[in-house]
């Protein structure tokens, strides 16, 4: 009886000791073959197998940007009943819709990653996730609106254009439609600083005043410098991202000081000049205290944004209530006459 029983023990043992092993293969297996489609540029999709920490990169920077998106909407908000004319009141009120439904894709991109939605926007509202630094400065005038269509709308198409092309199915072509918005708000921004640099002194002030504030922070946009930035050589490998942060705020840099020339401004760095021998501009140094001081909860604006998301979600409390109370009446009545 006592054989018997060691017997049965021993057997488990083994059983257990050699399923370890298998787990593991099985998992690199895995592994190898979605990194295989990853290499031969095979979109994946929400029901493919996929590493744990690859959808939570997506999780995390899907809904990081769709935070962006939304949070985006509350400096030119501001502007919508101060713009100077009724084309421009409309043309702001398009583009802060825009943003809305820029965030409303992506929400839906990072649930096909099964996360919840109300969860995701829980933690943007307790501050466990980020949103885009630039959205932590004030706009101060009219101008703010040209700055921040030229730049910031120009540094996320510089952004955005390499995510048209990202790994991840839902993600990828989101970032389509994103895209081609984003361009048309791009335009519309430089078109305000067009008009402002050809006015009068006052206003060609106002609109290099905007430059100088927004200038920096918009370099900022791109993240910490490559040596710094903790996932992007993962995020490369896995395609998720295309381009590292280096290398697109270069880009920027580059199509965007030709732009300030057009428009007669002076941009704020000293140490600005075109290099010969790299065929790029070089930059001064980016202020990457600031740029922490901000991503961490302690810019100009950040309380004020953070209170504005929450008071709009309980504002919107009793909305939610009688749009499922409808929702739950229609099911009532299909079943009824079903
Ligand atoms: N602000 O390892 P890294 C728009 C964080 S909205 C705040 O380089 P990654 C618009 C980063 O999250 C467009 N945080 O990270 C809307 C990470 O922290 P965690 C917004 C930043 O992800 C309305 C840490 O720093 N665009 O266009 O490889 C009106 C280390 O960074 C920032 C997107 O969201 C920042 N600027 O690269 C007008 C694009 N930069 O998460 C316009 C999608 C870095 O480890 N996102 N951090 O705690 C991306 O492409 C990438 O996530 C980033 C950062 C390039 C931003």
């Amino acid at each position: 009886m006592l054989i018997l029983f060691v017997l049965i023990v021993l057997k488990h043992i083994f059983v257990l000791l050699s399923c370890v092993p298998m787990e593991n293969k099985n998992l690199e297996l895995l592994e190898e073959k979605f990194q295989q489609k990853i290499d031969q540029d095979i979109k994946i999709e929400p029901n493919d197998w996929m590493p744990d920490n690859y959808r939570q990169t997506l999780i995390r920077q899907i809904s990081q940007h769709a935070h962006s998106e939304v949070v985006g909407m509350l400096p030119e908000g501001n502007w919508i009943t101060r713009a100077p004319n009724l084309r421009r009141k409309a043309v702001l009120l398009a583009k802060v819709q825009d943003e809305a439904g820029h965030g409303l894709y992506l929400y839906s991109a990072v649930e096909t990653l099964g996360a919840d939605r109300e969860d995701t926007i829980d933690d943007l509202h307790s501050g466990k996730v980020k949103y885009s630094s630039i959205f932590n400065y004030p706009t101060l005038s009219w101008a703010d609106m040209g700055a921040i269509g030229w730049l910031v709308d120009g540094a996320a198409i510089m952004n955005q254009v390499p995510l048209c092309r990202c790994s991840y199915g839902p993600y990828a072509r989101a970032m389509v439609r994103v895209c081609k918005e984003e361009s048309f708000h791009q335009r519309q921004g430089f078109e305000i600083m067009t008009t402002l640099c050809k006015g009068t002194l006052e206003q060609k002030a106002m609109a290099q005043d905007a430059f100088n504030r927004f200038w920096w922070p918009a370099l900022m946009m791109f993240g910490p410098n490559d040596a710094e930035s903790k996932h992007t050589a993962q995020s490369m490998k896995w395609k998720i991202k295309r381009s590292t942060n280096d290398e697109l705020r270069q880009q920027f840099i580059d199509v965007t000081v030709p732009q300030a020339e057009l428009l007669g401004l002076t941009i704020p760095d000293a140490d600005l000049k075109w290099n010969e021998s790299t065929n790029h501009y070089d930059f001064g140094t980016i202020n990457w205290d600031e740029f922490w001081q901000v991503v961490n909860g302690n810019g100009p604006c950040n309380a004020e944004r953070i209170e504005a998301r929450t008071k709009a979600k309980e504002n919107g409390l009793w909305v939610r209530a009688a749009a499922m109370a409808h929702a739950e009446k229609q099911r009532e009545r299909t079943k009824q006459s079903a």
